[in-house]
């Protein structure tokens, strides 16, 4: 039997978690900030020390490659990432990487020799705290051209390309970087449920069957910005107002309109120009809505367009509802759902078949691959505060 490193694992997630802008009050690692580049750096240092070929791509995907008997055969990669939300968890997303990490130590320290190279993948800007979910595995999987990097922007307006050149990446390097069907064999991440329930039931390991699709709109509603004091009820088309009326009424929508397993969520909001005596000019919100079958996250969808059609009428406000990033449900390799399964019955470890509510690279990676997932549990299940 292979056994992994206990202490080192726990050893590379703390020093990854040293990397943190936001220390005593969750971790804070934002896609090409001071605190990723050191965490990378970390990360990098450990697969040179291994002897793995690195290679950091336009987007600036890290890949370590193990090469195996067959240079030619499809890559084997094992990965995930380790940008964060804001104030998040210490493990969302390092588990995955410190995990593929540890993989490739322990296939050297047993001097496996593998017919089909083996590769760990740091993906860039899973989170979409900054730029948009999923960047670098959309990016890797040609979703996203170079072109697309310069629409991805954050709150101040600059795009994920210039963002990365000011990091230091050559955004603009040719060569071979978008993998296409046939070039990858499998891809596995290790990740923490996020949810409760591998904690509550002690079970100690998740194999995922199906992870959600994920819809993210940004609502804005323009009014009439006006005096808060001097300004009758009567005469005002106060879009914070009609804001709170749909934010208000997408629970019922997602509990009456859609399915069980449907779920959205009001994230983000911002009023402009957010100022105590003002009524606002208009006001963003952001809408998060996920389902494992898509019929759900259509039918919320059409309801919430309408209520928000309905409330800008009565309030006469101007509605712009705008889609910012789309991922479909996808149901993972059955061929590698049941060798995670065989091999948890031969270790007599205890294992439940689940969905995943969180999306993940592996969502995207589904697009050119066989893929699978394996969850470890969040206690209580926290991961993103
Ligand atoms: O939003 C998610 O589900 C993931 O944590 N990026
Ligand atoms: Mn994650
Ligand atoms: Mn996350």
């Amino acid at each position: 039997m292979l056994n992994t490193n206990l202490k080192r694992i726990k050893n590379d997630i703390e020093t990854i978690s040293e990397f943190n802008s936001t220390p005593g009050n969750g971790f804070t690692r934002l896609t090409y900030s001071d605190q990723y580049r050191g965490a990378m750096n970390y990360l990098k240092d450990q697969f040179s020390k291994l002897g793995l070929k690195i290679m950091i791509d336009p987007v600036g995907n890290l890949r370590a490659r193990l090469e195996g008997k067959d240079p030619e055969a499809p890559l084997i990669m094992f990965g995930s990432h380790i940008d964060t939300v804001l104030h998040g968890g210490m493990f969302d997303g390092v588990t995955g990487v410190v995990g593929a990490l540890e993989v490739i130590r322990v296939i050297i320290e047993n001097n496996i020799k593998l017919n089909n190279p083996v590769e760990a993948v740091i993906f860039v800007e899973e989170e979409g705290t900054s730029f948009g979910s999923f960047v670098g595995s959309e990016f890797l999987t040609g979703l996203l051209s170079t072109e697309d990097l310069k629409g991805l922007k954050n709150e101040r307006g600059l795009s994920l390309y210039e963002a990365a050149r000011n990091y230091g990446i050559d955004v603009n390097i040719r060569g071979k970087h978008i993998l296409k069907p046939g070039q990858v064999k499998a891809m596995l991440e290790l990740h923490v449920e996020q949810s409760i329930v591998l904690d509550s039931r002690k079970i100690p390991v998740g194999i995922v069957q199906a992870i959600a699709g994920i819809k993210w709109f940004e609502v804005e509603l323009r009014g009439v910005g006006n005096h808060a004091g001097a300004t009758p009820m009567g005469l005002r088309q106060d879009p914070m107002v009609g804001a709170a009326e749909i934010i208000a009424a997408i629970k019922n929508i997602a509990k009456d309109k859609g399915l069980p397993s449907t779920v959205a969520t009001v994230g983000k909001i911002k009023s402009y120009p957010n100022v105590v005596n003002v009524i606002p000019e208009r006001v963003k919100f952001t809408i998060d809505l996920r389902d494992i079958d898509i019929e759900g996250i259509n039918r919320v969808e059409k309801e919430i367009k309408k209520k928000v059609e309905q409330v800008s009428d009565y309030y006469g406000l101007e509605p712009a509802v705008k889609l910012i990033t789309e991922t479909e449900p996808v149901t993972l390799t059955d061929s590698i759902i049941n060798i995670i399964e065989e091999s948890a019955q031969e270790l007599d470890i205890d294992y439940l078949k689940m969905n995943s509510g969180a999306g993940h690279d592996t969502e995207v990676m589904a697009g050119i691959t066989d893929v699978g997932m394996i969850f470890v549990p969040s206690v209580d299940g926290r991961s993103h505060v």
